[in-house]
């Protein structure tokens, strides 16, 4: 942990974070906060059926119960608005043309049909039961293999045989099937030594944020004005996709999101949000919605449900010569309308080599369509699945080639930046050796190897995984709501103090904090001296919010760089103000003063006071273009690149974090039961503007890959129906469940950034469940289990187990 003492640096300082104050004494401001006079409440009916024509609905009755002002059907509100804009629209992906109620068809258990507004809450909710609605059911697609009639593994371009479509005008349910290739991988496996194959999966699961989706919208009809305030990760694209549902100008959409109770990459999305939002227009009146947990899991954005088959070419050292990978995703209903999952499995057909130098590869990325609720971002965006493709594949190959797993690592991983991955995006810098060394130094893996050797003897299963990773950060995806670039204003006011208007979002990560530090730190001044204002599209100019682990690359640049423009206006006039050159000046504490001259001196307050008031500009910054104490700047990446090159590859991500991660669990054979006894991590996102909060985020992220693949599961039955409605049977990991996590933080700046930043917020959950998966299949070696795929349940353990105990016995 680099702590610059010496300068006096803000840089690089674990600051105790300033949103936490109001955080932790309960006076947060949240969406479901605001007290809007004269609300109504907001009710949403859904979908019983996964997949159903609408017959009929009738919302009459509703409308006759007390304390209801209106009920509206999806017919009802299609008058009213206009069909859900696509959040992502490249790669030939087809596009569900569909309303955020639904109209003629339903397409997952869970979409809504229907909303009622009431005088309470209550009169709402049970409003519901009063609608009637009639569907006429169609056959399902629960898997993927119902929406080819095919295994795509075996016969990747069909025919193809659904059981039915479920957008007719596609004629098939593929919303995307995108590939390439380079360097001939099929000629390096025809002559490799060692070809090796696995087919890694996950299972569909997603973040639990505390606050469920949240909105409270008002129009003024006076002015013919809409705010609305939600739980949103992304404001100013939400008032974009806001104003075209609706049909506003968006300059009379308002967006506000204050404090947000977790995003997760959940709150990327525009769907049931405008349900309240076209009611308080039709009304007229201030509508509220809370979003109940049952709806949440029903209905908000899942995520993982993949498999991949993934195959390597390996010379007889060890080396990767090639990979050929091909993923096909579950999308449920849709991935890239009304939810933007479907770049996730991109995310994951680019990076499938992850830190490997590996010049010979194919990708092909299979998005298919079922009868599920719609596919979203979730912390890890694809990052993980890739991860999950390569590092069971070392491990596969380590095995059948004879080498030790961190050994066949050590090979193969990139050493020299900037590399140009054969899949096109570049590794600016890196230390993914240094951070394999680093871990496997602090487990002293000799030391485990000799426990569990012993432990071995004694009929017991302790199992060691190691793995790297790959963090991509700071998504660009053109031609989508998640572009490359952010906004930052920062000012200094005529008191001296500082704000920065930044297009960043707060969900939680701390980009308060990290933002006054290095607009402090730039002019002089303490964190406490400096206001971040975001998530208030009327204030703050357009930028993207909160994705990607963008913050640490977009977010901070544009802050320093705008920083640094005010802090140059603020030398020239206090060298006006002091009669001194610019040059000499020195800042801090609040003060301006003539290096070597102590007495010269003026404190930033007397400055800003002279700049915009007495006497004013004129005297302070004279000649100046814009003289006042303000900086604008849009920060763009240059490792950026829009179009798919000659062989169809594009650079998703300009930025990229390292590590690698470590494992000690226990399976209990006879119950399956696995206990994580330590986990272990080393990383590198650059340099850490605040490493408390850096060390804070690879917690929250391991804890959640560790859950994903340990507890969490969103199940269906082979009918599309979700089994998994409450958080009693969506299980989540607690503080009981949390091991010893020991944390290592190597900083190897980015030559991209001007801190030399990368981004941090999902570098926890990438390899989590790889090391897990790698950690039990250690544990159970000596029964020749394989662990290819998630949950790691008890259930799933010990069905492998017996699995193997029949092969060995017979059964
Ligand atoms: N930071 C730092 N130095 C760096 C990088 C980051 O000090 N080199 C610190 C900063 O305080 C910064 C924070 O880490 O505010 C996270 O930075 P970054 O990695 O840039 O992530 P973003 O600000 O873009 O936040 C989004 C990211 C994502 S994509 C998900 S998903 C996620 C995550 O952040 N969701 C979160 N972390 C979360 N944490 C909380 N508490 N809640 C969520 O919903
Ligand atoms: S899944 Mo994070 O919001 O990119």
């Amino acid at each position: 942990m680099t702590i610059d003492e010496a300068t006096g640096s803000l840089i690089g300082r674990a600051v105790k974070r300033t949103e936490d104050r109001r955080l932790l004494t309960g006076r947060g401001r949240f969406a479901d906060d605001a007290a809007a006079i004269d609300a109504l409440h907001c009710a949403i009916l859904r979908s019983p059926h996964p997949h159903a024509r609408i017959v009929r609905v009738d919302t009459s009755a509703a409308r006759r119960l007390p304390g209801v002002v209106l009920a509206i059907s999806g017919a009802e509100a299609s008058e009213h608005w206009n069909r859900l804009p696509a959040a992502m629209d490249l790669m030939d992906m087809k596009l569900p043309s569909v309303y955020a109620l639904a109209t003629d068809k339903v397409h997952y258990e869970g979409e809504a049909v229907a909303a009622v507004v009431a005088e309470t809450r209550y009169a709402a909710e049970d409003a519901l039961a009063a609608i009637e609605v009639e569907y006429e059911p169609l056959p399902v697609l629960a898997s993927v293999h119902d929406a080819l009639g095919v295994d795509p593994f075996e016969n990747p371009d069909g025919p193809w045989q659904p059981k039915t479509v479920l957008y007719e005008e596609w004629g098939h349910n593929v919303q995307c099937d995108w590939a390439f290739e380079i360097g001939d991988p099929d000629a390096v496996f025809a002559t490799a030594d060692h070809v090796v194959s696995c087919r890694p999966a996950a299972h569909r699961y997603s973040g639990v944020p505390l606050e469920t989706r949240a909105v409270v919208a008002e129009y003024d009809a006076g002015r013919q004005s809409l705010k609305v305030r939600m739980s949103t990760q992304f404001p100013h694209q939400a008032r974009t996709l806001i104003a075209a549902v609706l049909g506003l100008p968006e300059p009379s959409v308002q967006v506000v999101a204050d404090d947000v109770g977790g995003g997760f990459g959940n709150k990327l999305q525009v769907d049931s949000e405008v349900i309240p939002t076209l009611l308080a227009v039709l009304t007229g009146r201030p509508v509220k919605w809370f979003e109940p947990r049952r709806d949440w899991l029903s209905s908000a954005p899942h995520s993982r449900d993949y498999a991949h088959h993934i195959q390597g070419a390996f010379d007889s050292d060890g080396r990767l010569l090639a990979v050929r990978e091909h993923l096909v995703g579950d999308e449920g209903c849709d991935g890239a309308g009304r939810s933007a999952g479907l770049g996730a499995l991109l995310v994951g057909g680019t990076y499938a080599p992850g830190p490997y130098d590996v010049r010979s590869y194919r990708t092909r990325v299979q998005a298919v369509v079922t009868n599920k609720a719609p596919y979203g971002a979730y912390r890890g965006y694809g990052k993980e699945t890739a991860n999950l493709a390569i590092e069971r594949l070392m491990d596969t190959a380590a095995a059948r080639i004879g080498i030790d797993p961190v050994e066949i690592r050590r090979r193969n991983l990139v050493r020299e930046f900037p590399y140009e991955m054969s899949s096109g995006p570049i590794l600016e810098s890196g230390s993914f050796a240094e951070c394999l060394e680093a871990v496997t130094e602090a487990m002293d893996l000799p030391a485990l190897r000799r426990r569990q050797e012993e432990a071995r003897a004694q009929g017991r299963h302790l199992g060691i995984g190691v793995i790297s990773f790959l963090e991509p950060s700071a998504a660009a995806i053109p031609m989508s709501v998640f572009n490359g670039y952010e906004s930052a204003s920062v000012r200094i006011t005529p008191d001296g103090q500082a704000m920065v208007l930044t297009g960043m979002q707060a969900i939680g990560q701390g980009v308060e904090t990290a933002l006054a530090q290095i607009t402090a730190d730039r002019l002089g001044m303490n964190t406490d001296d400096v206001r971040v204002v975001y998530g208030d599209t009327n204030a703050v100019p357009y930028g993207l919010g909160a994705f990607a682990s963008r913050g640490a690359t977009y977010g901070m640049s544009a802050t320093h760089e705008a920083a640094t423009q005010v802090r140059e206006k603020l030398l020239k006039a206090s060298a006006n103000l002091l009669e001194a050159n610019p040059d000499d000046l020195e800042l801090g504490g609040g003060e301006v003063w003539v290096a070597g001259v102590p007495t010269k001196r003026i404190t930033i307050a007397d400055v800003a006071k002279a700049v915009y008031l007495f006497p004013g500009p004129y005297a302070t910054l004279p000649g100046e273009p814009n003289p006042t104490l303000e900086g604008n700047y849009v920060w763009t990446n240059p490792n950026v690149s829009w179009a798919p090159d000659e062989h169809g590859r594009v650079r998703l991500y300009p930025a990229h974090g390292s590590g690698a991660q470590a494992a000690l669990v226990e399976v209990d054979i006879e119950t399956g039961q696995v206990s994580i006894e330590k986990l272990w991590v080393a990383h590198d996102v650059g340099k850490m503007i605040n490493p408390g909060i850096v060390h804070a985020q690879i917690i929250g992220g391991m804890m959640q890959g560790l859950g994903g693949t340990m507890f969490e599961q969103l199940c269906y039955d082979d009918e599309g129906r979700l089994l998994t409605t409450t958080l009693n049977d969506y299980q989540l990991p607690n503080a009981m469940s949390a091991p010893p996590i020991e944390i290592l933080h190597l900083e190897t700046p980015s030559p991209v950034t001007p801190l030399g930043t990368k981004g941090v917020g999902e570098a926890g959950c990438i390899g989590t469940p790889s090391v897990l998966l790698s950690a039990v299949e250690d544990a159970l070696r000596p029964l020749g289990v394989r662990v290819e795929r998630t949950p790691l349940d008890p259930q799933r353990v010990r069905a492998l187990v017996r699995e193997a105990q029949n092969r060995v016995d017979g059964p």
